[in-house]
């Protein structure tokens, strides 16, 4: 059985397939990918940052597409600001 965080850990690999999977390559983002998920999945932080700026900021290779790797700087920023908000509440 897994633990909670391996369940977590597991549901953000989820995540970056499902949408990186849409044009049938498990490693990579394009940027209507990553909008779309931003849309659907963070939408309270799209209105802080649009689309482009999250793509720019985090394709950090400048491949032109955003990595699992990359994907996980933004699940860093998210959580510390959901955490923040969390605390506000
Ligand atoms: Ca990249």
């Amino acid at each position: 059985m897994l633990t909670e965080l391996e369940s977590a850990i597991n549901s953000i690999i989820d995540v970056f397939h499902n949408y990186s999977l849409e044009k049938g390559n498990y490693h990579a983002l394009y940027r209507d990918d990553l909008k779309k998920l931003l849309e659907t999945e963070c939408p309270r932080y799209m209105k802080k940052k649009d689309a482009d700026t999250w793509f720019k900021e985090l394709d950090i290779n400048s491949d032109g597409a955003v990595n699992f790797e990359e994907f996980l700087i933004l699940v860093i920023k998210v959580g510390v600001a959901t955490h923040h908000d969390i605390h506000q509440e």
